[in-house]
């Protein structure tokens, strides 16, 4: 479209000609940007915006007359390989085959999300979430990403909300020392949003200008997609596609172990999962059967209630339906094709706030809405989609909560996904790490910490940089015939520089490598509570180092 009445026409054509209607109150310069926002909103979204108010349409209708998506299907639990860190051997097994793969294999990371939640104010991986050395998750991420092989690729979803300050964390810490030109930056674009059920769009006050609203995680494939990026990666010899999301640092220690799983089953679609609690705010994956329909499938938590009344529940309280992680193993051949038959555009959703019973007008303006997790519905059939269960201290736990909401969910025996549960779960990983491959560490169940209401365990706070080994064997090669012993009230961080001259015997009592800016003057490492004047990093945990 060029002119404006090209653009009237084509407004008319799809049913939003209301937006028009005034057109003539608003200046030139208003109804060129009215324009160029109706051009690029019709070409971002696949098929157009005739196609998205003809899907709206459809939903809005299902929606209104209480049709429940999943009418008639039968949930069971999916059938998955298990994952438990027991043992050194149970995992090197499979980390020696994942090892090779992760040579092979590109990484996506969803950072488009505002994290509301959180109630932090600027991008969730630029968060430092932990107090050890200060590193951000970003960091964290590139760091094991490049570790895993120097020739890997990476993605970042951002969106308007992140764009920008992804750029400024990047540029101003050199890409963490990552390759720059391994990196694509992909930015998601929001939909209209709509107010009633013939899917009519919303203007901003005063303005000529679509109200727009994001459109969810979901958009990732979308955009690999129009990026092209899958089939460069398939040139470059590459067979896997991880998906990961913005806070969560642990998976990157079970990636090995489930890419073996990807590889040794056969899977197209390998979703990690982690056994999760009911009433959690996290999806459950669950096998759904319909006559000789079969899906498997995340079904979202607050969908969960119309399939599943009341959860099924095993020995130790664990819903029976493992909890999605949103961290998916894709192979990439078969990834490619499906996006070439349906350019990664994944079924959607709507969740209007009706104004009255009538269920005609909205209280608010909806938008059309997907997740990355529904990829499955746009595959034939489910014969290769799978899932790997993971020992959860081992592969999940997230900051999502601000402190006072994961103070209330810590009281319901909820995990409290805070910035303090995450540094916690991070410190035991490691502990457990150690423990695996030989290393004395002392560990006591018993919490040393309560913040906000949080009972915390977080000693000793060990950090295993990537450069140490990104699988068991590896680490356990690096520490040679070293004799570690680490104390209680330890702080550690190892690295691949730690051992390279060490002797026979390394016991540590106190801290150990720890950046200077984060240590107490004692030997022992405390933390203390902060008050309302500290960094934002520190106020969505609660507490700081004890500086002398
Ligand atoms: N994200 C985007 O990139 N763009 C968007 O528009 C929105 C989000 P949330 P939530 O594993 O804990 C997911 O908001 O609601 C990114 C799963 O749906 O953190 O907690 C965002 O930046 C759920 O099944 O998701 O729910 C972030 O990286 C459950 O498994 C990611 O998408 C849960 O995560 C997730 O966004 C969980």
């Amino acid at each position: 479209m060029h002119t404006i009445a090209e653009l009237v026409e084509f407004l008319n054509k799809i049913g939003q000609g209301h937006l028009a209607q005034n057109i003539d109150k608003f200046t030139e310069q208003q109804q060129k940007e009215f324009l160029e926002q109706v051009n690029k909103l019709n070409t971002t979204y696949p098929g157009g915006l005739e196609e998205y108010t003809k899907r709206a349409k459809v939903l809005l209708k299902n929606s209104a007359d209480n049709v429940n998506p999943y009418e008639g299907f039968v949930p069971s639990v999916p059938i998955g390989e298990k994952v438990n860190f027991s043992s050194f051997e149970e995992v090197a097994g499979l980390e020696s085959i994942g090892r090779e793969e992760l040579n092979h294999t590109a990484f996506v990371l969803v950072a488009g999300g505002l994290g509301e939640r959180l109630q932090y104010d600027g991008i969730k991986i630029g968060i430092q979430f932990e107090i050890t050395t200060g590193q951000t998750f970003l960091n964290y991420y590139l760091d094991f990403i490049r570790a895993f092989n120097e020739k890997a690729e990476l993605a970042i979803m951002t969106s308007d909300d992140t764009y920008t300050l992804t750029m400024k964390l990047l540029e101003e810490n050199n890409y963490y020392g990552f390759p720059k030109d391994q990196i694509t930056i992909m930015k998601q674009e929001k939909v209209p949003a709509m107010i009633d059920n013939d899917a009519h769009f919303t203007q901003l006050p005063n303005s000529l200008l679509i109200e727009t609203k994001p459109h969810g995680h979901g958009d990732v494939h979308t955009l690999l997609f129009q990026h092209q990026l899958p089939k460069k990666w398939i040139q470059q010899g590459k067979k896997w596609l991880v998906v990961f999301q913005d806070t969560n640092p642990l998976v990157f220690r079970a990636l090995p172990s489930v890419l073996a799983i990807s590889k040794t089953k056969n899977l197209e679609v390998n979703s990690i999962t982690a056994p999760r609690k009911p009433g959690e705010a996290v999806g459950a994956i669950c096998k759904l059967t319909k006559g000789n329909e079969r899906l498997t499938i995340n079904v979202e938590y607050n969908q969960l209630g119309s399939l599943l009344p009341k959860e099924p529940v095993d020995e130790h309280g664990y819903s029976v339906f493992p909890g999605n992680i949103n961290s998916i193993v894709f192979s990439l051949q078969e990834y490619d094709s499906v996006l070439e038959k349906t350019k990664g555009l994944i079924m959607e959703f709507i969740n209007p706030k009706y104004a009255d019973a009538t269920k005609t007008k909205f209280k608010s303006s909806s938008r059309l809405e997907c997740m990355y997790q529904d990829y499955p519905k746009l595959l034939e059939n489910d014969n290769r989609v799978g899932m790997t269960q993971v020992n959860r201290a081992f592969c999940f736990s997230t900051v999502k909560n601000d402190i006072k909401t994961a103070g209330q969910k810590f009281q319901q025996n909820l995990a409290p996904e805070s910035a303090s549960s995450c540094e916690q779960d991070l410190y035991f990983m490691n502990r457990q790490i150690l423990k695996l491959v030989g290393v004395h560490v002392e560990t006591s169940d018993a919490s040393d910490y309560e913040f906000e209401n949080i009972k915390l365990n977080l000693s000793p706070q060990i950090i295993l940089k990537p450069s140490l080994g990104v699988t068991l064997a590896e680490i356990k090669n690096n520490i040679k015939n070293t004799q570690v012993t680490i104390t209680r009230n330890s702080t550690v961080v190892l690295d691949g520089e730690t051992f390279k001259n060490a002797s026979d015997k390394l016991e540590i009592d106190g801290q150990f490598n720890v950046p200077a800016n984060y240590q107490s003057k004692t030997k022992y490492r405390t933390f203390v509570g902060v008050d309302s004047k500290a960094a934002q990093h520190l106020l969505i945990r609660g507490y700081d180092v004890k500086r002398d």
